[in-house]
């Protein structure tokens, strides 16, 4: 191999990727560079078709049209195995899936199915570890046969993920969100070797949460934590106002972004403790994404966050239904 292969390679292993926000208006360029693993668009679906392009079907708030880019030093190879859309360099595994859900067999059933096909393509391809997922689902909050859609999506992905060696152990930081269209999309990383979980000291782990939230517990860590070589990345799950397994300050979305705020610099510093990760506050972040649910006003968040933040972080900001109907607010973050 020559010494720009052979570069490239050592490159790609140190540093998998990079996730940067980019205009809408850089689309085209962005899918004519070899080093694109995967561009995430929101709100309207894009004419353009192509594997490494997903679209998360939330309004962006605040005027703009912004891509989520993940960069990769590597040319990653796409394809498909089963129902997955995949894309992946020599380390990291970057894949989708996109369903109708109909009334049968409904939500549940159709998660499942939909996790299965993920752990088949990422055996079939050898990437066994999830990292991180993202699940977009029409209609969150309906019931359907006297369970609401987000706990049959939690009883479906624990059933298929309790299949799997030591899962408590190897569950992944997540995101869940509700969307205003029909299909459910499901994307995720996985790569070669496992993370470690990282949970938080305020929050009682999602997946021991009683069970009155839902029939089995929401399957996902508060954050996965990745060393790539010398550098680790840090991929944090939504996060909202919960303290124990409570939602605190019902009705008060400024009070919930406090302890939103709270509860990332617990679970930063929990990862600076734990494994040495060199983070110490929340402005070292790289990128923050902001979910607010309909009729909750950005602004004073926007001025909120840039207090406690002052304005260094990239933040994207979407309108969505969060898992809990009293939580008004979520916010997810990465760190490299
Ligand atoms: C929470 O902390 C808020 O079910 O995958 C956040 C992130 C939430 C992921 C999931 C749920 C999920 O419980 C909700």
């Amino acid at each position: 191999m020559g010494n720009n292969r052979r570069q490239r390679v050592s490159d790609c292993l140190n540093s998998p990727f990079q996730v940067r926000y980019e205009n809408a208006a850089r689309l085209q360029t962005l899918l004519n560079e070899e080093g694109l693993l995967a561009v995430i668009s929101f709100g309207q679906e894009h004419e353009t078709k192509d594997a490494r392009l997903v679209t998360v079907e939330l309004p962006e708030l605040g005027g703009n049209s912004t891509l989520e880019v993940w960069h990769t030093p590597c040319s990653p190879e796409t394809g498909y195995v089963g129902e997955i859309r995949y894309s992946r360099t020599d380390t990291v595994l970057f894949g989708y899936i996109q369903f109708e859900v109909s009334r049968v067999p409904g939500m549940e059933q159709a998660t499942y199915d939909a996790y299965r096909a993920i752990l088949a393509c990422q055996q079939h391809l050898g990437y066994p570890y999830l990292l991180r997922t993202w699940n977009y689902l029409s209609d969150i909050h309906r019931e359907e046969d006297g369970l609401e859609r987000y706990r049959a999506f939690c009883l479906g992905r624990h059933r298929i993920l309790e299949t799997t060696p030591d899962f408590e152990r190897h569950l992944v930081a997540a995101t869940a969100m509700g969307t205003r269209t029909s299909q459910v999309l499901i994307y995720f990383l996985a790569a070669h070797e496992p993370g470690f979980r990282l949970e938080n000291p305020r929050q009682v782990s999602a997946f021991r949460y009683p069970s009155h939230y839902a029939p089995r517990s929401p399957s996902f860590s508060r954050a996965t934590l990745k060393p790539w070589g010398a550098e680790a990345h840090l991929y944090i799950s939504g996060t909202a106002s919960i303290v124990g397994h409570e939602t605190r300050h019902v009705d008060n979305p400024l009070a919930q972004l406090d302890e939103t705020l709270n509860n990332l610099q617990s679970l930063a510093d929990n990862a600076r403790r734990l494994h040495g990760l060199a983070i110490q506050s929340l402005d070292e972040l790289s990128l923050l994404k902001v979910y607010l649910r309909q009729g909750v006003e950005m602004a004073p968040i926007v001025q909120c966050l840039q207090r406690r933040l002052g304005g260094r972080v990239p933040a994207l900001f979407l309108q969505g239904d969060v898992c809990r109907n009293d939580l008004l607010l979520e916010i997810e973050a990465f760190h490299a």
